[in-house]
């Protein structure tokens, strides 16, 4: 009867399961994974021949003998192992064998016991043809080998470097830290056995990307990875990235355009502000595939996360310009210059109260570089969620994590004066209030949450009418080149994206930007969201498209 089952079972191939991966753990912690690899394991062609055989051969009598049998479901939920395990180590796949399992179904038990180094590897399933972890490490080992080979001393850093990229899957800039993290002792080469020691066996291969940069960046005795951490993989990246090449005449730009993509790492990944980048904040970012980017793309303009250099010559040259006594340091007179003059004193004070993000200056009421890039990037992107966040606590005036009407009638104030200085026709906050409403959609109309403000696309444009008249001029005047410059392109997708608990009224330049046929109204059109009327209407000499859902 054993004979029988294993011959049954000996074509099972657990690649055939279509499993996302799972790890043992996972498994342990979780039984609806078990259940559901079992409901999978159930679903296979095989499975069924085989439930059919033992049905067969319950009927005519003969005694089944399936106790300790891995397949069954029992065995498979409450011993943390999925269905299969046995044969695919039997099999030769490497899989990790429990003890449990009985000899006669694993065939030699000597080849449990001969590779301990097994137990070592957590144990995962691959949906699509990905290697295991045994035919993983094989093959690390042997792309290893080639490596190695002809280097019995050992390979030095500028041969290293291949290998980072190739076995490790790092972008090449880790090398040197990934060289340093292998030859502790300084000895200027590493060893195969020094590289598989640390790699293989020291269990790195089987980390995730963001584990692995996390773990090589980071000092020994800290939890989370400092500024100064970043510093050594720029300073790779200055060395022999093609399109940093230029720089390498003039260090003092090198050193200042690393710190700018540090900065700016910081302020998208860093979420928490306090400069601590944890490895929970490493995962739910982009820098990890930016920086893959950076490594593939010989024009590191085109990298626009965090790496390009043209970002980075506009943020210093912004600041270069502002800073007109070359000190470093810039103060309110000279951010109230910013953008032609853009901000009211009212936004500029608020950013001097350093109440959206305490400066790291260290100098009284006056901004150092890095708090000028957090500023820049909030004004320059407003639809970026730390922008919203930055803004939204300079117009939260006394910071119960709403904002009113007043508050916003205090920097609108500024705004009106300065239009009416200009010979504007001033628009009344009592207009502009009713526009901030439908353009935000409150969940409440006597206030907005910082939630109302993430949820809507249009909070950019909000902020700009309170504080920064240029841009703010901009968008009422609908200037189609200039609302593109604003950061208000929208997509008519994102149109329909928004609930429909009301009205929508939108700006008629962004819809005619997206390509919308205007020439007749009412109209109708036939959309995937359903049947949608759309009217054109006038008012305060605006011209606006009302979007209404047809009941
Ligand atoms: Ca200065
Ligand atoms: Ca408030």
């Amino acid at each position: 009867m054993d004979l029988d089952y294993n011959g049954d079972s000996g074509f099972l191939d657990p690649e055939l399961l279509q499993l996302n991966e799972v790890s043992c753990l996972a498994i342990k912690s979780n039984p609806y994974v078990a259940h559901k690899l079992f409901d999978q394991w159930l679903s296979l062609p095989e499975t069924t021949l085989l439930v059919k055989s033992l049905f067969n051969k319950a009927k005519t009598g003969v005694p089944l003998n399936i106790t300790g049998s891995v397949s069954s479901p029992k065995a498979s939920s409450g011993n943390s192992v999925p269905p299969l395990s046995p044969r695919s180590s039997s099999s030769g796949s490497p899989r990790i064998t429990k003890p449990r399992v009985g000899p006669s179904v694993l065939g030699s038990p000597l080849k449990v016991l001969s590779e301990p180094v097994k137990e070592l590897i957590p144990q995962f399933y691959f949906q699509n043809g990905r290697p295991p972890p045994n035919e993983l490490k094989e093959r690390c080992l042997f792309r290893c080998n080639q490596f190695f080979y002809g280097h019995p001393d050992g390979l030095q850093l500028h041969e290293f470097k291949p290998l980072t990229k190739e076995i490790c899957k790092l972008p090449s800039f880790f090398s040197a830290v990934l060289f340093k993290k292998i030859d502790v002792a300084g000895t200027g080469v590493v060893t195969r056995d020094t590289f598989v020691d640390y790699w293989i066996n020291g269990s790195m291969l089987v980390k995730d990307a963001a584990t692995q940069i996390f773990t090589l960046l980071k000092q020994p005795d800290l939890r989370y990875l400092t500024q100064e951490d970043f510093k050594p993989i720029l300073r790779e990246l200055l060395a022999t990235h093609p399109g940093l090449e230029f720089l390498q005449g003039t260090p003092e730009f090198q050193e200042r355009y690393a710190e700018t993509v540090i900065y700016r790492i910081y302020y998208y990944m860093n979420r928490a502000g306090d400069s601590c980048l944890t490895l929970r904040e490493l995962k739910r970012g982009n820098l990890i595939a930016a920086m893959q980017h950076a490594d593939d793309e010989e024009d590191i303009n085109k990298v626009l996360r965090y790496f390009s250099y043209e970002h980075f010559y506009v943020i210093y040259c912004k600041f270069w310009e502002l800073d007109t006594d070359h000190d470093f340091l810039i103060d309110k007179e000279n951010l109230i210059r910013y953008g032609n003059h853009a901000l009211t004193y009212r936004i500029v004070d608020r950013i001097f109260s350093q109440v959206p993000r305490k400066f790291t200056s260290n100098v009284d009421g006056k901004m150092g570089y890095e708090d000028f890039v957090y500023f820049i990037l909030s004004e320059e992107d407003k639809s970026s969620e730390p922008s919203l966040e930055y803004w939204f606590k300079c117009v939260d005036l006394d910071g119960n994590g709403v904002i009113t009407r007043n508050e916003m009638q205090f920097f609108y104030e500024e705004q009106l004066h300065r239009m009416e200085c200009m010979a504007q026709e001033p628009v009344l906050f009592e207009d502009i209030l009713c526009q901030i409403v439908d353009m935000i959609g409150p969940k409440d109309e006597g206030y907005f949450t910082l939630r109302d403000l993430k949820g809507s696309k249009l909070s950019g444009s909000v902020f700009n009418i309170l504080f920064n008249l240029n841009k703010f001029m901009a968008f009422e005047t609908r200037d189609p080149f200039l609302i593109r410059q604003s950061g208000i392109g929208l997509h008519i997708g994102s149109i329909f994206g928004c609930q429909w608990k009301k009205m929508l009224m939108m700006p008629l330049m962004v819809v005619q930007t997206c390509g919308m046929n205007l020439s007749r109204h009412p109209f109708e059109l036939q959309l995937r969201s359903g049947l949608l009327r759309w009217q054109v209407e006038s008012k305060n000499s605006l011209i606006y498209v009302v979007v209404n859902k047809r009941m």
